[in-house]
């Protein structure tokens, strides 16, 4: 064993053991990819006519690039589009190999993802079959290959056409309730099951080359996988067991595997031998002192880069580079004094998490740019998030996704693929799901953000509370068949595979585990509480209805004006108009969102003010739900609400519209998840504070409190030292309001005063909050004069605004703009205060701006 500062590093092969130099080799790699994304055209099976596909890409974009069809998204157009879902398309390219002439290589063709029914063709020669979308495909094809025009061809069966069969054979209906179709086949294709519709979505099944194609060049042998696994770790050292898998395409017995850490070239390895075909390799090794890898708001995200070298004599084969995190995660999930508890722990300590359920970003996948990712990772982190779920009913992400979960500090949910139905279990099923499994964990298991797998999406609770049972009027055998399925799949397959290939990682069978419709459920695991909006229980019952751990719960809203702009034209602009209709997928929608407006605020008749004050009702809700859980720590240890995000522009209970606008909803998450929370309850007349401290350390704080009328004038203030004590919540004041405002509240007090509550630490307002006194809708908000300008400082832009009195839910927005950034939007102004907000996400300058800026506040509607 040699030591490397402070890093020390031993390995045993199960075939040698092995001897240390310390000579780095870094040289050309013998294994080369070359880009085969270039240069594609595409047709209708049943047609002519070729033109230029992107790829990347997807039927439909490509059809709309070559104005064969209209923008997918823009009024009422996905109804006539339906159509291609029930075609056969094509793709092909040619492409040169020149290094086809090298006797020493082996060549093969590697597809990402094909969406998803696809017969692969080189040369006229069928390679490969595909259909899985969910896993990446290779074919080797050194034989078939030559130097110049190669042609590959990919002929993409209809995804209707295909599981048409499979749904007669069954002879009964899958319970598939998002899939926008009398014929429920999208149980049948593994294919994101979103494409087929869903209640936030469009019904876009869609066919093509989502993910890159390459040409792989290799020569002797390959590393296929390097598996790290974290099997102690304390302040001194972190053991790590490495594993190694590498194809060989003949016996060698010269071969050496070099080990690193960062550029530090800690292992080479003696002369090994490697047998034909696939050759495990197991290996040690020990960081000492290392650095740890926490979830966002704990400390740093540091990480270690490993990489394993493959060399034959003194050549290069291949390199695999790894990025690792030394943390602990544990999910808690066990029986306790109360139900069962579901709760987290990084490096020894139960952390609150705090984030949202994550949907795929477009119904076209291909679309999602990288700077679509970083926006939405940047919004999660603004809003004070450590952890997100990848959601079942949409695809395993891109790896870029989960490398900005590993940056940023998030901590990743993620289910396997299956949401808000039962699915087949027969053997070619479970095969397809088998590759897709050991596939999918294979590529997210080195992951430090990994904290959980969860078999599905609401299929538990769909099966024993939805009515499923009684609706599909099965007969006794197909109920037998569905619940064995069920229990094949999510209580023996995957927990097997998760077992044996991501051994130490949490395994979930559904989400949730607990029902919302009976209060005794919320004593036990995570629930989804749909009792706001489904239910139609007023947003006060967030109170009531706490979980140990809430993994959904949401309130819908439209996106603002300048988004909705972008779908349709001024004559649609209307709650109940062909157009909204058709961009609000849930079956209750729009009544369900004036229903709620009418209990707490006067209902606008215009339009534009009901879209804004439907975006004031949607924040106020999910705040209450999103402080009440962080009150009830550690009862409750998490929320993540439903959802982040859209795959187009539509009503949906986002908090980031389509154009990655924030909704209102989105500045109150990052209110309500501050790292230090003050937060109120006013029932009746009982006033109740908390203070919420997600830091393990002890804070001396600061509490004031201001009585204001809506003029400004101060009717009271109170300032109070404590202490918050680590990781904890607690409640600092529980009286009646008269007690601790001094005296009584007149009747105008309550309809022109408010409350605010302010949380100060080393001097700086951590947290704030306005506690009213009685609805909006009861409010006398006065008629205010709220005036703007833009300025320029330190070369940034912002909006200036000042206002006479009290103004509540100030929205700056700027004319057909639907991608400007605000730091700061949909906020309480209070008389006479002063207030910067900056603007980013556009080009334009100070004078355009000013031209297009538009100011909205609920006191002058
Ligand atoms: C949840 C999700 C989705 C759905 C949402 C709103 O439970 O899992 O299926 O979009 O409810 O209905």
């Amino acid at each position: 064993m040699k030591i490397h500062r402070n890093i020390s590093f031993y390995l045993i092969s199960l075939f040698a053991l092995l001897a240390i130099s310390c000579s780095s080799k870094q040289q050309k790699i013998a294994k080369q990819e070359i880009d085969l994304n270039a240069g594609w055209e595409f047709k209708q099976s049943s047609k002519e006519k070729w033109y230029p596909a992107t790829v990347p890409g997807t039927v439909h974009t490509d059809l709309y690039a070559n104005d064969l069809i209209p923008d997918p998204f823009y009024r009422q157009n996905e109804k006539d589009l339906q159509w291609i879902e029930n075609e056969a398309w094509e793709y092909k390219k040619t492409f040169d190999a020149p290094a086809i002439k090298n006797k020493d290589f082996n060549f093969s063709l590697q597809f990402d993802g094909l969406d998803t029914y696809a017969d692969v063709f080189l040369n006229d020669k069928k390679i490969l079959s595909a259909d899985n979308m969910f896993v990446g495909y290779e074919s080797e094809v050194t034989s078939l290959l030559k130097e110049k025009g190669n042609e590959l061809r990919i002929l993409f069966h209809s995804p209707i056409k295909k599981t048409e069969g499979l749904r007669q054979k069954a002879g009964f209906e899958y319970p598939a309730g998002n899939d926008a179709s009398e014929e429920k086949l999208s149980v049948y294709a593994r294919k994101a099951p979103y494409h087929y519709g869903w209640d936030w979505g469009p019904r876009f099944v869609t066919s093509g080359i989502w993910r890159d194609v390459k040409l792989v060049q290799r020569k002797t042998a390959t590393i296929k996988d390097l598996h790290i696994i974290q099997e102690s770790l304390d302040e001194q050292k972190a053991e790590l067991a490495i594993e190694l898998e590498i194809e060989a395409f003949k016996a060698i017995d010269d071969a050496q595997v070099q080990l690193l850490i960062g550029e530090k070239n800690v292992n080479s390895s003696q002369k090994i031998s490697l047998k034909e075909g696939l050759n495990q390799l197991k290996f040690k090794a020990q960081i000492d002192t290392p650095q740890l890898w926490w979830p966002n708001g704990l400390g740093e995200q540091h990480r270690y880069e490993i990489s394993a070298r493959l060399f034959q004599a003194d050549e290069q084969l291949d390199e695999n580079v790894q990025k690792i995190g030394l943390r602990t995660i544990e999910v808690v999930n066990e029986p306790d004094s109360i139900g069962e508890s579901f709760y987290v722990k990084v490096n020894g300590q139960p952390v609150f998490m705090k984030g949202v359920n994550y949907i795929p970003q477009d119904s076209f996948l291909p679309s999602v740019t990288k700077e679509r990712y970083d926006w939405m990772f940047e919004s999660m982190i603004d809003a004070n998030m450590n952890m997100v779920r990848v959601w079942g009913g949409g695809i395993y992400e891109d790896d870029y996704f989960y490398e900005l979960c590993d940056e940023k500090g998030l901590l990743l949910w993620q289910d396997f693929m299956f949401a808000c139905t039962m699915y087949p279990g027969d053997e070619d099923f479970l095969k397809k799901v088998e590759e897709e499994a050991i596939y999918n964990i294979k590529r997210i298991r080195n992951r430090p953000s990994l904290a959980l797998w969860c078999g599905n999406n609401e299929i538990q609770v769909g099966w024993e509370n939805w009515g499923w049972q009684t609706e599909f009027k099965w007969s006794e055998g197909v109920q037998q068949k569905l619940i064995s399925d069920y229990n094949k799949l999510f209580k023996e397959l995957l927990p097997n595979l998760v077992k044996t290939h991501d051994a130490n990682r949490f395994y979930y069978p559904s989400s949730p585990i607990s029902n919302w419709g009976n209060l005794d459920d919320f004593k036990i695991g995570d629930n989804h509480y749909w009792g706001v909006w489904w239910g139609k229980k007023e947003f006060e019952s967030f109170k009531e209805y706490v979980p140990r751990f809430m993994s959904e719960f949401g309130f819908q809203s439209f996106p603002a004006m300048e988004s909705i702009k972008a779908f349709s034209e001024a004559e649609d602009w209307d709650l109940n108009s062909d157009v909204m209709n058709q961009h609000q997928k849930s079956s209750i929608g729009n009544v369900t969102i004036k229903e709620y407006m009418q209990r707490d605020y006067e209902v606008p008749s215009d339009f534009q003010d009901f879209v804004y004050v439907g975006q004031l009702l949607q924040a106020e809700g999910m705040k209450l739900g999103l402080e009440v859980h962080r009150r009830r720590m550690p009862y409750c240890m998490g929320t993540l609400y439903w959802q982040l995000n859209d795959c187009w522009p539509a009503a949906s209970w986002s908090s980031i519209d389509y154009y990655g606008k924030w909704k209102a909803l989105h500045y109150a998450v990052r209110e309500a998840f501050s790292t230090q929370l003050v937060s109120t309850d006013l029932e009746g007349d009982r006033l109740k504070v908390f203070l919420v401290n997600d830091e393990w350390q002890t804070k001396d704080a600061q509490l004031q409190i201001t009585w204001n009328d809506f003029k400004g004038n101060i009717l009271m203030k109170k300032i109070s030292e404590l202490k918050l004590a680590a990781n904890s919540s607690e409640i600092v004041i529980d009286k009646h309001l008269t007690e601790v405002l001094g005296k009584s509240v007149s009747p105008t007090e309550r309809q022109n005063s408010y409350l605010k509550f302010a949380l100060v630490i080393d001097g700086k307002e951590v947290s704030k909050t306005f506690t009213f006194l009685t609805k909006p809708k009861n409010q006398q908000l006065p008629t205010v004069k709220v005036a703007t300008s833009i300025i320029e400082k330190d070369g940034e832009l912002y909006v200036k605004l000042a206002t006479d009195a009290f103004t509540t839910g100030v929205e700056i927005s700027f004319d057909g703009q639907k991608e400007i950034h605000l730091s700061d939007n949909y906020f309480y102004l209070e008389a006479n205060e002063e207030k910067l907000v900056k603007i980013s996400r556009t080009s334009l300058d100070k004078e355009d701006l000013s031209k297009i800026m538009k100011v909205k506040c609920l006191n002058n509607i």
